[in-house]
């Protein structure tokens, strides 16, 4: 089993509300389809940081919060619900799976994922709004991640995003930033977030950590070019994998 990771940064244009990349988001699921066994994670982009940034997400409960929470819900319930569609249409039975109604006493349960699998359906989890004892919590798809792969033991992590892997610095800023092929423990660094609410690709990459040190092995790659996918494991892979 693969768990793969869709950022938000490829679904959505992160500077405008709610703008949707139907093409590239479609061009990618078409290249997951024909991976066996996979559970499927996506970000929340600009259905999920833009409002949440504006409005002071995570934070104590208010009343502001609220608005702004139940607006964030139903933004990231209906961007999800255009993956499952992708999905569904393509003959990849797939149900969205929020991890607000997941959350209980200080932990989520993810067994609904188990039940999900055993029926052959893809899971199809994303980075969302849950409360949190008097606080508006943001649970961030890469968490979700670390907490899948502890659980379901996959064979591989690989997390998409917009850049063609981990850089020594972040390569929109610096043209000059060179693409790590591998990451073992070199020092990288991040730069400032903007448009995201979670920690951007620093939260990413502690996650990605995370996942290679449970011994699951663990890529970056560019969903631009989600073929390459297929060229992880070979001499021709583009990408970073984590060793
Ligand atoms: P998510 O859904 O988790 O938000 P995402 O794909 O939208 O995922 P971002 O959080 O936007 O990802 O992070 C990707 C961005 O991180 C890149 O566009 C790049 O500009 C930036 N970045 C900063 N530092 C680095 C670095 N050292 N290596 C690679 N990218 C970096
Ligand atoms: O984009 C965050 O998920 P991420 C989702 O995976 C929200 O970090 C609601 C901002």
């Amino acid at each position: 089993m693969d768990i793969v990771k869709i950022g938000g940064s490829l679904l959505t244009d992160k500077t405008a509300y709610r703008k949707f990349f139907q093409k590239k988001a479609s061009t990618i699921i078409q290249n997951l389809i024909h991976l066996e066994d996979f559970i499927l994670v996506h970000g929340g982009g600009s259905f999920g940081h833009y409002i949440s940034e504006r409005y002071g997400l995570p934070g104590e409960i208010s009343d502001e919060r609220i608005r702004a929470a139940s607006i964030v819900k139903y933004d990231m319930t209906d961007l999800n619900q255009k993956i499952v569609k992708m999905l569904n249409t393509r003959n990849r039975p797939s149900i969205g799976i929020s991890p607000f109604f997941l959350h209980s006493h200080e932990d989520f349960n993810y067994d609904i994922v188990r039940k999900t699998i055993k029926n052959r359906i893809i899971p199809v989890l994303y980075g969302d709004v849950y409360f949190r004892d008097g606080f508006l919590d943001i649970l961030s798809g890469d968490s979700i991640m670390v907490s899948l792969a502890r659980i379901f033991k996959p064979r591989r992590t690989i997390f998409m995003s917009d850049v063609d892997g981990v850089y020594d610095r972040d390569p929109k800023k610096y043209r000059d930033a060179t693409l790590m092929n591998t990451y073992s423990s070199e020092s990288v660094s991040f730069g400032t977030i903007s448009n995201d609410v979670t920690g951007g690709m620093e939260l990413k990459f502690k996650s990605m950590i995370q996942c290679r040190d449970m011994g699951i092995k663990t890529y970056l790659i560019n969903g631009n070019y989600p073929e390459r996918i297929d060229t992880i494991g070979t001499k021709e892979f583009m990408g970073t994998e984590f060793v």
